[in-house]
This record gives structure tokens, C-alpha cells and sequence, in this order.
């Protein structure tokens, strides 16, 4: 009888989600360097379990924190006793999960037509997967669903391309969840291949550019982390692949491509979020990008997009060196910011990766930038951090109509600036 409760309780816990019961998000401030040192100490104490949702930076920006039950004591604690400042974001972040949870229970039923998919809730994997079969059904001219690789666990990974013919069109790349705990990004990614078939034939500017230029999209660029967040934990980030001698799971893989692969802004240890791999390209999620983008060999623009914190960012993360372009970019970015601001007056800042956040590695427009795709950007879609990855599903449709319209002025630069 016991032996069956010890192998059921195991069973159990083998099977249910992780909970995040009585988990905080902090929002920590720093004055100076020595406090954001202090901040960086307690990422390094692996026992807490902490998960830094923003990552410490320069003083100043916040810094936000997840912290399990058993830790909240220990770090208040230590943040108190260095004088360094912070409240209290997310009080329980399982209550939110509850919630979102059950949103999306109440919205189950299954789609027979992209017009009767709803984009107002989350989804999993598989209707994710049936969405973009359907929309390929009801499209065939214009939308067509390409495999570029299998993932760590051998699932599929699809990407949508747009096109109206020709060959080898010059071509925009848009990806969106390759963190996979980023569920706005999936979410609007899926609004977006919507958007595009419904405008195509309306809409003046998107009909002229898919006149000359195709679009992929890959809307779920990390499955088993996305498969992950879902069966087993909501705020997986990495991927799933097992690096030998570790007992931790998953790489990071926007510090994996081969752009400062290794250098600083990206971690030597399993464990950490920001893991960069064994080597550039481990992961076949980034090499199969990898090779799509070089086999195809005339994509103008790459645009990443991930959440949270209301960014738009462009080259470089690894170095301080301005982009040969900078000066266009940022000005494109600019323009593109202020389109996605005058729908809600939605607040973006925009800049270079390491002068706007931190210093990252191995990252993905970094690459494409040294492959000579000059239009490279990274969103940071909503919010600023009220509920971060935990963005309620309905804000999923008014950041993605927002985030359409900076993606429209990308789209017409790149259009009238073919290189
Ligand atoms: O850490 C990250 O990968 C950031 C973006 C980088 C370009 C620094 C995401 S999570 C927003
Ligand atoms: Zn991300």
C-alpha cells in the first residue's frame, strides 16, 4: 500500500504542470553598480530557483524577478539589508495562470475555418498546427506551409510562405516564438497569416508588396519549448534538448546562433536561461533556420519578435560597434514605433540590442545582420511588465493590430530600398 503511494505520488508529479503557487514577480531598482553586483550575486545562487524575467543591466532599469515560495524570505531579505529597492509585481503568479487557464478552456472548441478560429485566446501546439493547415486550405495560391527541420523532439517545424509567384522573390522573414514562454508573440504571429489573407487584393500597400515580395512566417519557431509550456511548465524558455553531463534541459536559443557566438551576454552554464549551447547552431531549431535562410539566399529583411518590455531593437547585441546602418535603422524604427503608437498610444522604446537593454550574444538578428539582411529587428512586444509573459489573452488582438502597423512600415522600406 505504500509502495503504491510513493509510486503514485511520483506518477503525479512526474505528470502534472509545475505550480507556481505563492511565486512573486519582483520589480527590483537599483541606484548603482554596486547594487546592480549585489542583484548579479543572487542570480548566481542557483538554490534559490530564481527566474529573471528582466535581467539585471545598468542602474536604473528594472530588474524583475520571479521567486519561488521558499525564496521570497531570503531575497527580500538580502535586498533589504543592501538598501536596494522593489515591490511586489505579480503577488501569485499561479493565480494568473489559473486564469488564463481557464480562458482558454472556455474557447475549446475545435476551428473548421480560419473565420471561426479565435485569435482572442491562447492555443496549443496542435491548433496552432490545424490553423495553419486550414488557412493553407482556404488559400492555396497565396499561402503554402513549408517543413524546414524536425525540433529536439521530432516535431515539425513549419514555416508559412506568402507568395503570389514568381521565383526566388526577394523576401521579409517574420518569426515569432522562438522563446517559447513568450505566448503573445504565437498568438499574434497566428493574427498576422490571418491578417495578410484577408488583406491581399484590399489593402493597397501589402497588395503591392506581395507583388514583388514573398513573406515567411514561422509562427512557432521553438515546439517543444511551446509543447513544454503548455504540458508542463508555462514559463519554459529554452529548448529541450539534453546537453551531456547536465541534469538541466534546454539552450537558449537566441544566444546559439553564430553572431559573437560564446562571447559575453549569454551563459556558460546549462542551468542558466541564457545558456548559449555547445556550440553555435546546436540547436536544430537555429540550424534550420540557418539553412532555409541561406539556401533561399534573398531574404531582405529578418524581424524576431519576442515580449516583454515594449522594445524595438535593432544590431548589434554582442558589440558596441554601431551597424554600418545604424542611422537608417534607427530611423526606420523610429517611424515604425510611432505607426504603433497611434493606435493606443502604445509606448516603445527603440535603439540598438546593447545599448537598449543589455549585452546579448550569439542572437538572432545578429546573424542575420552579418549575413547581409540589412532590415534586422527584434520587437519586444507588451507589456512593460505588469504582466509579462502573463499578457491576459485579451490583449492578444490589440498588440497584434498594433505591432501589424510598425511591421507595415518596415515592410514598404524594404520594399522601396531593394538592395
Ligand atoms: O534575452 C533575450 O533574448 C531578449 C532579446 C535580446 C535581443 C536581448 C528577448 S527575451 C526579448
Ligand atoms: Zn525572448
Amino acid at each position: 500500500m505504500r509502495a503504491l503511494l510513493v509510486l503514485s505520488t511520483l506518477l503525479v508529479a512526474a505528470v502534472a504542470k509545475d505550480d507556481f503557487v505563492g511565486h512573486q514577480v519582483l520589480r527590483v531598482f537599483t541606484v548603482d553598480e554596486v547594487q546592480v553586483q549585489k542583484v548579479k550575486e543572487l542570480e548566481e545562487l542557483e538554490h534559490l530557483q530564481l527566474d529573471f524575467w528582466r535581467g539585471p543591466t545598468q542602474p536604473g532599469m528594472p530588474i524583475d524577478i520571479r521567486v519561488p515560495f521558499l525564496s521570497l524570505q531570503s531575497v527580500k531579505v538580502f535586498l533589504e539589508s543592501h538598501g536596494i529597492k522593489y515591490f511586489t509585481m505579480i503577488e501569485d503568479v499561479q493565480s494568473l495562470l489559473d486564469e488564463e487557464e481557464e480562458q482558454m478552456f472556455a474557447f475549446q472548441a475545435r476551428a473548421r475555418s480560419t473565420d471561426a478560429f479565435n485569435y482572442a485566446t491562447y492555443h496549443t501546439l496542435e491548433e496552432i498546427y490545424d490553423f495553419m493547415d486550414l488557412l493553407v486550405a482556404e488559400n492555396p495560391n497565396l499561402v503554402s506551409k513549408i517543413q524546414i527541420g524536425s525540433s529536439y523532439e521530432g516535431r515539425p517545424i513549419y514555416v508559412l510562405k506568402f507568395s503570389t509567384g514568381g521565383t526566388n522573390r526577394p523576401a521579409f522573414w517574420i518569426d515569432t516564438g522562438i522563446h517559447s514562454r513568450e505566448w503573445v508573440t504565437q498568438a499574434s504571429g497566428v493574427w498576422f497569416a490571418k491578417k495578410i489573407v484577408e488583406d491581399y487584393g484590399k489593402e493597397a500597400g501589402l497588395t503591392a508588396f506581395l507583388d514583388k515580395l514573398d513573406i515567411f512566417l514561422e509562427i512557432v519557431t521553438n515546439p517543444d519549448g511551446f509543447a513544454f509550456t503548455h504540458s508542463k511548465n508555462r514559463l519554459w524558455r529554452k529548448t529541450r534538448s539534453v546537453t551531456p553531463g547536465s541534469s538541466c534541459v534546454g539552450v537558449d536559443p537566441n544566444r546559439n546562433w553564430d553572431a559573437g557566438f560564446g562571447l559575453a551576454g549569454a551563459s556558460n552554464s546549462p542551468c542558466s536561461e541564457t545558456y548559449h549551447g555547445q556550440y553555435a547552431n546546436s540547436e536544430v531549431e537555429v540550424k534550420s533556420i540557418v539553412d532555409f535562410v541561406k539556401a533561399h539566399g534573398n531574404i531582405k529583411a529578418f524581424v524576431s519578435i519576442h515580449s516583454y518590455s515594449q522594445l524595438l531593437l535593432y544590431p548589434f547585441g554582442y558589440k558596441t560597434d554601431p551597424a554600418r546602418d545604424q542611422s537608417e535603422l534607427h530611423q526606420l524604427a523610429k517611424a515604425a514605433v510611432t505607426a504603433l503608437s497611434s493606435l493606443y498610444g502604445t509606448k516603445y522604446k527603440y535603439g540598438s540590442i546593447i545599448s537598449t537593454i543589455y549585452r546579448a550574444s550569439g542572437g538572432t538578428i545578429d546573424w542575420a545582420y552579418e549575413q547581409g539582411i540589412k532590415y534586422a529587428f527584434t520587437f519586444e512586444l507588451r507589456d512593460t511588465g505588469f504582466y509579462g509573459f502573463l499578457l491576459p489573452a485579451s490583449q492578444i488582438v490589440p498588440t497584434a493590430t498594433e505591432t501589424w502597423l510598425a511591421l507595415q512600415v518596415i515592410m514598404e522600406h524594404t520594399q522601396n530600398n531593394l538592395y
